[in-house]
């Protein structure tokens, strides 16, 4: 035969220890200096910082390759059912430090480091571009579980999008937000192997026609007017020190055509690029808003675009490996990530009945058990909907599905509730009521087995309140998950400190057993035990004032209380809240009313959707309290106020270790869960909070005493929205707050500038959709016991420590054992390193 005599991979054979084998100091050396050589075209002499970032990178991408193979023939060999997580966003993060980490081979790294007269891993892990293809919680949870499904040895492959430009790279310039385009491909990145030979086509527009198939039955198809082609690019996720390696499989868009020659030749060059231009802009950007949606057409394409080359990939897996696609559900189990990939229901029905010929109701069938829907928001204007015109012009075929969904779906709830025509209107997936659109929540739940949400809260209230009749129509349909967050990142990496003093104390299965960490409990009174546990702590606070002073020139004094909120700036997130306490605080000082006040160091961290005008109004009143505050002598060792500018994954490792407390103040009911209040928990910060999110079970969990409390319950919202909130009585009652405000108001942040601030002051003052003006009293009351408590370091600690010991319910390994349990029906699958392909 043709076959090649040695199919072996460049690994070393046999090892007693399969995970390092062959990996120590000297074959990464080894792997860099042929990289640099072969791949880079370097010499070692002159290679760069970014020359050895790419070489220890492709040095440690062949060492995945092994497990990354073995794993897809490890399927193959025994077929089982497989995740498809369907998310338009994966916010991954930095993957050198994390790949190092999970092989298990960080020291030896740092050894072959070395050799090249590096003295620290740490500056070659600094040049790592992160591909920012999220916009917050919901595409970083994405990443998290993506590495909690490799850590728990289940086959799963997450499909999402090839932003070419992921969400922009945050300036601020006189205070406020400035955005650049993020161009974080342009040096080449090494973790993504291109895939073409696995293209998939993908159609838009045109018309449906009928035509009579070859047994005589009526049929339908699609004949798009425009195509596309999906490129697949994966990302290899190694699991913790196991062999199995889950895959990203992102779509980069390309033209069918890259010239259309027939408009070259007549002279039109412009004309022949522009269908190339078209279809390679589905892939191009982010859509950077993470609360509102526009309906702007690219989104949708977007969402068709990733969604039918995903669903295509499983189809043809099967194909490929002799299996049935009636027996589809047995093998994918698919995950919606909100309602972004939520078409998926109508082009899983649309290939099924068109391509492979099914009848409806078998259609149906293999869909309804196939495809799972996480909802992460209850705002309205988050909730996706898209008008119909729009739609039909895009996606006319599955137009024509869903509304025969619709009708067999309507049909179920007039059996149901007889003569109740407003039910009907509020269940369908159209709305009729104004400008007519398609509900894709709806079209999501319709089609779903399971719909969860990400809190026990948010679950509760979406039943409650976002979807009563459905709840009532399915009740076994409806479940909780609550969120959770990797240890491996948001610990191990983000803290080595704190996580070589857990593997001392409580051993090193903690990573991947965090429950482990109750063993912790029994220090809270040992003050040695405390006191080295508040000097990781102080280690952290001593980089991140450094990087402080490097990024904003501000100097911050690492023993007063580093008081954070880092977080996608909102509204409903109220860091005006926060911004509003900070200026009482200023005021007590400049007032010598409260001498005793605990020296703080006020951060603040997050980016605002660009055309979110409210939101970017805030940061540049963070930013005019902080340069009015930090200019005052009588501040001096008092207070500080930071705004770190581009927050992202890689700044987030560097703040969660460095924080004493961390600021969850969401209007209770409007935070779906938060994930970094677990991470905060996680690294022993206390949290500052109300009763909304996750937030009640990070309380519940560590203990009301080990948790500052404040603000009105979400029915306690409800009640005061629906008894005509007057902010006012708020401001009058409360005379820090009306002198803060009227601070704000004669333009003491703003350089004596009376106007600057007055659209964020009449929204407070007039209608107050957020009940930042109903909280601030208590807010500021559990400020006070905070100051109260810090003075104590030993109490501090103690409670700091036990936060961290009951947070172990917070790692996304917990979470996705759920899902594998109630939602999914997946079970791990061990895989094996054979001498035969290593
Ligand atoms: C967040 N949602 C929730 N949305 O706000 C947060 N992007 O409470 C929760 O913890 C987290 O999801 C994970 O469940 C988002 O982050 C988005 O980023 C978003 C929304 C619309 C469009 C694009």
């Amino acid at each position: 035969s043709s076959q090649p005599k040695d199919l072996r991979l460049p690994t070393p054979g046999c090892y007693a220890d399969p995970i390092k084998a062959g990996i120590d100091a000297d074959a990464v050396f080894d792997g860099m200096t042929e990289h640099l050589f072969f791949s880079l075209g370097k010499l070692a002499t002159t290679a760069s910082l970014r020359d050895l970032y790419m070489a220890l990178s492709y040095a440690v991408r062949d060492r995945l390759m092994t497990r990354y193979l073995a794993s897809q023939e490890a399927i193959r060999a025994k077929p089982q059912k497989t995740v498809a997580y369907l998310s338009a966003e994966f916010l991954i993060g930095p993957q050198l430090n994390n790949n190092l980490l999970n092989l298990g081979i960080t020291k030896e790294a740092e050894e072959a480091v070395g050799r090249f007269g590096i003295e620290s891993l740490s500056h070659i892990l600094e040049v790592e571009e992160e591909p920012g293809l999220g916009n917050g919680g919901l595409g970083r949870l994405a990443a998290c579980y993506m590495e909690s499904l490799a850590s728990l040895q289940v086959p799963a492959i997450g499909y999402g999008i090839r932003y070419e430009f992921g969400i922009f790279n945050q300036l601020i310039r006189d205070g406020w937000q400035v955005e650049v385009t993020d161009k974080w491909l342009k040096g080449g990145w090494p973790w993504e192997l291109p895939q073409p030979d696995e293209s998939c086509f993908v159609g838009f527009g045109g018309r449906t026609e009928s035509y009579v198939d070859e047994k005589g039955k009526y049929r339908s198809r699609w004949i798009p007017s425009e195509h596309a082609i999906g490129v697949p690019h994966d990302i290899p996720i190694l699991g913790y020190r196991v062999n199995n390696c889950d895959r990203l499989r992102l779509w980069r868009a390309d033209a069918t055509e890259s010239f259309d020659f027939y408009a070259f030749n007549i002279g039109d060059y412009y004309g022949a690029v522009e269908e190339k231009v078209a279809s390679e802009t589905i892939s191009k950007v982010l859509y950077p808003n993470d609360g509102t949606d526009e309906g702007r057409r690219l989104r949708l394409k977007q969402q068709h675009f990733f969604v039918s080359c995903s669903l295509q990939d499983m189809l043809r897996s099967l194909e490929k490996r002799g299996i049935e696609v009636e027996d589809f559900s047995e093998h994918w189990t698919v995950q919606l990530n909100d309602t972004h990939p939520a078409i998926a229901v109508a082009e899983l029905m649309r290939l099924l009945i068109d391509h492979y010929h099914f009848e409806w109701e078998k259609a149906w069938h293999i869909t309804t058990s196939s495809v799972a829907y996480t909802n992460h928001t209850l705002l309205p204007e988050a909730l996706e909907k898209w008008d119909l015109d729009l739609f039909s012009s895009l996606l006319p075929r599955h137009l024509d599905l869903i509304y025969e969904i619709n009708k067999r779906f309507l049909q179920q709830v007039r059996l149901r509730y007889p003569g109740n025509d407003l039910i009907l209107r509020k269940l369908s997936i159209i709305d009729e009521d104004g400008c007519k659109a398609v509900r894709m929540a709806h079209l999501a739940t319709i089609g779903a087995h399971h719909v969860n949400g990400v809190a026990a809260l948010h679950s509760d209230l979406i039943k409650r309140q976002l979807m009563p009749e459905f709840a009532e129509l399915w009740p076994e349909k409806f479940t909780n998950i609550t969120n959770g967050v990797t240890p491996r990142r948001w610990v191990g990496l983000a803290n080595p400190e704190l996580s070589s003093l857990l593997d001392k104390e409580v051993g090193k299965d903690w990573i991947t057993n965090m429950e482990l960490l109750k063993k912790l409990e029994q220090k809270e009174n040992d003050s040695g035990f405390l006191e080295l546990f508040s000097k990781t702590k102080l280690s952290g606070k001593r980089k991140l004032a450094g990087y402080i002073h490097r990024q904003t020139g501000v100097l911050v004094d690492p023993s007063s209380l580093f008081d954070v909120q880092v977080k996608r700036i909102h509204q409903y997130k109220r860091q005006h809240l926060n911004a509003l306490q900070v200026i009482a605080q200023y005021l007590r000082i400049k007032n010598g009313v409260d001498q005793d006040i605990a020296p703080r160091t006020v951060i603040f961290g997050g980016k605002a959707a660009p055309g979110y005008f409210m939101a970017k109004l805030m940061i540049r009143f963070i930013n005019g309290i902080a340069d009015v505050v930090n200019a005052d002598p009588d501040m001096d060792g008092r207070l500080r106020v930071v705004f770190l500018p581009d927050y992202n994954v890689k700044l987030g490792e560097q703040v969660y270790s460095a924080t004493d407390l961390s600021e969850q103040i969401s209007t209770a009911g409007k935070e779906a869960s938060g994930t970094g209040n677990m991470k905060f928990a996680m690294n022993g910060a206390l949290t500052i909070g109300t009763l909304d999110g996750a937030n009640i079970e990070i309380r519940d969990r560590v203990g009301s005493e080990n948790f500052f409390l404040f603000g009105k319950t979400e029915s306690e919202i409800v009640e005061l929205r629906e008894n005509q909130y007057d902010p006012k009585t708020y401001i009058s009652n409360c005379k820090e707050l009306s002198e803060a405000l009227r601070l704000v108001e004669v333009g003491h942040f703003s350089n004596g500038d009376s106007e600057l601030f007055l659209p964020l002051i009449n929204s407070l003052t007039g209608s107050d959709p957020f009940f930042v003006m109903a909280d601030f009293a208590d807010y500021l009351r559990a400020q006070d016991e905070v100051n109260k408590v810090w003075k104590n370091p030993q109490k501090w600690n103690r409670m700091a420590l036990l936060n961290t010991a009951r947070s172990g319910f917070f790692s996304s390994d917990r979470s996705i054992k759920e899902y594998c349990k109630s939602i999914w029906k997946v079970k791990p699958l061990d895989v094996e390193i054979s001498c035969d392909i290593n």
